[in-house]
């Protein structure tokens, strides 16, 4: 397609080469990202996944060969051949990644599908004829991790995807190419060698991970730029990094967000969140926010509120806040078609409504009847939208739950030729599609920034590459199964890699009814994954953690508290991934990615670093079959010593979800809250398993953007360990946000301790089981715990 290469220009960080029928372009983003561009559609990027891209410029060579054009950026060596075909080598060539350079050959498919048809199967739709194609060799083992929100397993070697967000409610199975969101990135891992690709493009887009044909794998599109990235990395850690540095990092919540969420479909009216509010305290569940589903509002009428059901939703929601209970409210962009409903009149008046091809306002079939779609492509029509947070802002909502925005509509996806304005630039529905959700959940960002000046919390269905810089995400209707259950560790796995730092499913499952087994397992994952929340669907049975029995509601309140012993924990990880890129859930091959015993393990993930969660997924299991990689491993329940590298049997009862912590690690952890914010916390506990290890905490407002201006503490602690002792070392390197803690509660998870100094002074401690406790003032200094000989 693009034929030989005629000539080349260097343009700054860009390598303009000119082949015998079309341009290509090598970009150097910095000396590990690197962009293959040519302009099939636009001449520029239009990009709506990276925003104020920083070019990194670094030195690079270019070499012209016999054969290929040579460019070297001192980590990678990229080599263009004809037909734009492109290898990427380390700096030690060693080939990384090469274009397949061959024709694409697939599987024979025998038979005839149209008789299977007959019966109601699936046609195969087998697609060749792309717009857009780039072709890799597949080598030996390679692994695919990331992919956004795929069904099926955390290795997605081997399977198809397309990204074209999809609201499909039929249950979510290893065979759907798509669902809500499109995230058009991934990490493959082979040996030692590890790199990413994203590719920008919006279009409905294909990857084939070597499905079709094991000599390659493939990424496609119908229409739009050939435009992607590859970035090296050292690690996975650091393709992660990379390809956020591109689309940006998870920021920093408000630390009520990583609190207990109570949801269904519905809760009203008023009376109803009373008596749930009640139930909650009784119950002793601790929670932070309860949401509101479509029937709060009025005929369906987004931004308005039914007054039969909540008569002053102002005084009530202060009233709940009072009580340390925050409203999340949520919002479709389907507007009701109404002439007198202001939302509607203003957007008809203003044009801000997608049209037909003709020009007339595009009128589709959601929940409140006939409804319109805002043109969230449009950035007039955002900054309305910005605006109308203010409606809910006002009112004393806490967080937005934007739903419906692939977008859909009762009558499927919309049809192709409904146009949009596409940033000034026009374009239909093929080409916003997969970026509407993603614009509605900036406009929504913005808006409430502005107006509260607190870190937004936006939940979201759909997204596209970036939206982690404006929302967190839930991946849909799951159902009530086991199978959904099993499925989320993965899904919530790759979501991470995909940069979505902030990510959860419905806890119990939100489709089918829960059994008090499923849900008392669910909550021993869910209380791990950033976003927390308990959701079902309407007419689905009770599933609040009191709705089956005692036992089911112990295991609920036993996994939800922990949580919120956790919350400095998930807060600090949540602060380090503003600079990292790095999510909270992890798989276990981000961080031991030279063992190959961990590359398929789709039913244990890492919180951070140092956790590791080995949870029981299957109905009627009592024992578990855990894997620990290299390293000294302590159970948490008995705090026994496991060498790592191999494999374990762990009992595990209906109510213990076997939980690992790594030598050398620490912890902190806050006391027994009703709600986060409850209790003004004066001692921070420290849960430390001695050995070798470093841990830096942090303490904000935990609520507005004064971090950004450097109003926050950092709390340093460096231990090391020999056979006589455990020194930790003490540090505040950063101090500028007033709220000081008076006291650090140590816990030292060993029972063998002869004598404790602080600053070389001798401090009491006090032995409770198999931990010792110490208490001190919370200053910089030097703690020295002699070890029994
Ligand atoms: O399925 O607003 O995924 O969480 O409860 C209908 C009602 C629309 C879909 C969301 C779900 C929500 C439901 N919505």
């Amino acid at each position: 397609m693009f034929g030989k290469i005629i000539s080349y220009v260097k343009d700054g960080n860009k390598l303009n080469i000119e082949f015998e029928n079309r341009k290509g372009i090598i970009e150097i983003i910095t000396k590990d990202i690197i962009n293959i561009f040519s302009a099939f559609k636009y001449e520029d990027h239009f990009s709506r996944a990276i925003e104020n891209l920083e070019i990194k410029e670094c030195d690079y060579n270019i070499k012209k060969e016999e054969e290929f054009l040579e460019v070297s950026t001192g980590s990678l060596i990229i080599r263009v051949y004809d037909n734009f075909k492109v290898d990427f080598y380390n700096k030690n060539l060693e080939l990384l990644c090469a274009d397949y350079k061959a024709e694409r050959k697939p599987f024979l498919r025998r038979g005839e599908s149209q008789l299977s048809a007959l019966e109601g199967h699936k046609l195969v739709d087998y697609n060749n004829n792309f717009k857009i194609q780039v072709v890799k060799e597949l080598n030996g083992d390679e692994k695919f991790y990331g992919l956004g929100d795929k069904t099926g397993y955390l290795n997605k070697r081997g399977y198809e995807y397309e990204m074209w967000n999809t609201d499909d409610p039929t249950p979510h199975v290893e065979s759907f190419k798509s669902l809500y969101k499109s995230i058009p990135f991934f990490i493959t891992l082979t040996g030692n060698n590890t790199f990413g690709i994203f590719f920008d493009n919006n279009f409905k887009t294909y990857f084939d991970m070597g499905k079709e044909n094991e000599d390659y794998y493939y990424f496609a599109s119908d229409d739009g730029n050939l435009d992607y990235y590859f970035i090296n990395g050292d690690n996975m850690c650091d393709v992660v990094s990379g390809y956020t540095y591109l689309t940006g990092k998870t920021p920093l919540p408000q630390m009520w967000t990583l609190g207990y969420q109570q949801s269904r479909w519905s809760y009203y009216p008023q009376s109803r969140i009373k008596e749930l509010e009640k139930s909650l305290r009784e119950n002793d569940i601790p929670c932070d926010a309860i949401h509101l589903d479509i029937d709060y509002m009025d005929n369906y009428k987004v931004f308005t509120w039914d007054n039969e059901k909540f008569n002053n939703p102002k005084k009530f929601l202060s009233d709940l806040k009072e009580n340390g209970f925050k409203i999340v409210t949520i919002i479709d962009p389907g507007v009701k078609k109404e002439k007198g409903y202001h939302i509607y009149d203003e957007g008809i008046k203003n044009k801000y409504f997608a049209t037909d091809k003709d020009g007339l306002t595009y009128v589709n079939k959601v929940w409140p009847g006939d409804a319109v779609y805002p043109d969230f492509s449009n950035s007039e029509v955002r900054k309305w939208w910005s605006n109308n947070q203010k409606i809910m802002m006002d009112t004393g909502v806490s967080g937005i739950w934007n739903d419906m925005n692939e977008p859909a509509s009762f009558n499927g996806p919309l049809p192709d030729d409904v146009q949009f304005n596409n940033e000034g630039r026009g374009g239909d529905h093929r080409e916003v599609h997969n970026v509407y959700g993603h614009l509605m959940n900036k406009a929504t960002y913005e808006g409430i920034k502005e107006y509260t000046n607190k870190r937004p919390f936006i939940i979201t269905r759909a997204c596209y590459a970036g939206s982690q810089k404006y929302s967190t995400v839930w991946t849909g209707d799951n159902q009530s199964f086991w199978e959904h259950l099993r499925m989320s560790i993965p899904m919530l796995c790759n979501l991470g890699l995909s940069g979505l730092g902030f990510a959860g499913v419905d806890v119990g499952g939100f489709s089918f009814d829960c059994t008090k087994e499923l849900l008392s397992r669910w909550v021993q994952v869910g209380c791990f994954s950033t976003l927390f929340r308990n959701h079902s669907a309407l007419s689905t049975r009770d599933q609040e953690p009191w709705a089956f029995d005692q036992e089911t509601l112990d295991i609920n309140r036993k996994y939800i508290k922990l949580r919120y012993k956790l919350i400095p924990y998930l807060y600090d990880l949540l602060w380090h991934g503003e600079s990292t890129g790095l999510p909270v859930m992890r798989p276990l091959v981000l961080h031991y990615s030279n063992d190959e015993n961990v590359y398929e393990i789709n039913d244990q993930f890492l919180v951070g670093e140092n956790i590791l969660v080995s949870p029981v997924v299957e109905q009627g299991k009592r024992v578990k079959a855990v894997y620990l990689p290299e390293g000294t491993w302590i159970d948490y329940w008995t705090k026994e010593e496991i060498e790592g590298q191999k494999s374990i049997l762990r009992e595990a009862p209906l109510d213990l979800c076997p939980i690992y912590i790594k030598k050398g690690s620490i912890i902190p952890n806050y006391p027994e809250q009703n709600y986060i914010g409850e209790k003004d916390i004066k001692e921070l506990t420290l849960d430390i398993y001695p050995g070798n290890g470093q841990y830096t905490h942090y303490l904000d407002d935990a609520e507005s953007f004064a971090y950004k201006e450097g109003k926050y503490n950092l709390y340093s602690f460096n231990m090391s360990e020999n056979i006589n002792e455990v020194d930790i070392e003490i540090k505040f390197p950063h101090s500028k946000y007033k709220k000081k803690y008076d006291n650090f509660k140590i816990v030292i998870n060993s029972e063998n301790i002869s004598q404790v100094k602080f600053n070389n002074a001798n401090i009491n401690y006090e032995k409770q089981g198999k931990q010792i406790i110490i208490l001190l003032p919370a200053i910089e200094g030097i703690l020295k715990i002699y070890k029994l000989q």
